[in-house]
């Protein structure tokens, strides 16, 4: 059995808790917390160290499914996490105030795992009406130099999450 360690990481709120929960095949091991920041309170718990799941693709492969903590004060778990890290998915909430900033923050803090390591984005949250534009990730992406798959995800709906992590599993493979 071969297993192949996959990390979720994006900003608040963006669905890294729901889009391992929603695909893993165990309980989720999650260290979600009540929020007591202000800048965390329209959320009602946050991930504090790390969420874990997993999920086996076939006889021969799983996957292992790590979740970050959103919140830049937990930044220390990042690189922890990421160790040995075949793929990274960052997620980001359409929805939030201003997404492209949310996701520069992390395509800056983890460029060296980018450059090594199969990434994907995932943009979650689309459905609250916010309007519409990929383009702006593309451009945005095209400008750091980065070639990186967007995918629009509903964290909460297995196919979504299941098909972005089928390409990036296949990124891997022919990494
Ligand atoms: N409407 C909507 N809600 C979503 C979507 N993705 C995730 N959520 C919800 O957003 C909330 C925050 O998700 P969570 O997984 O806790 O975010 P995390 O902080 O990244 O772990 C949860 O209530 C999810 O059900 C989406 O695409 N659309
Ligand atoms: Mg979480």
């Amino acid at each position: 059995m071969s297993e192949i360690k996959l990390v979720f990481t994006g900003s608040l709120g963006a669905g890294k808790t729901t889009a391992i929960s929603t695909i893993s095949e165990i309980p989720v091991i999650n260290t979600d917390v009540a929020t007591t920041d202000k800048a965390a309170q329209r959320k009602e718990m946050t991930t504090v160290a790390l969420d874990y799941g997993e999920l086996s693709l076939d006889e021969t492969q799983k996957l292992k499914l790590y979740g970050t903590p959103g919140q830049e004060r937990f930044e220390y778990m990042w690189p922890i996490l990421i160790k040995g890290a075949l793929g990274l998915i960052i997620l980001v909430d359409h929805a939030s105030a201003d997404p492209l900033s949310d996701l520069a923050l992390f395509v800056r803090y983890f460029k060296p795992y980018i450059e090594e390591t199969a990434t994907v984005i995932g943009v979650t949250r689309t459905d609250l009406g916010v309007e519409h534009n990929m383009q702006a990730y593309h451009d945005y992406l095209q400008k750091q130099d980065l070639q990186l798959p967007v995918f629009t995800i509903d964290a909460r709906n297995r196919e979504h999450v299941i098909i972005m992590i089928q390409a990036l599993t296949a990124m891997v493979e022919f990494a």
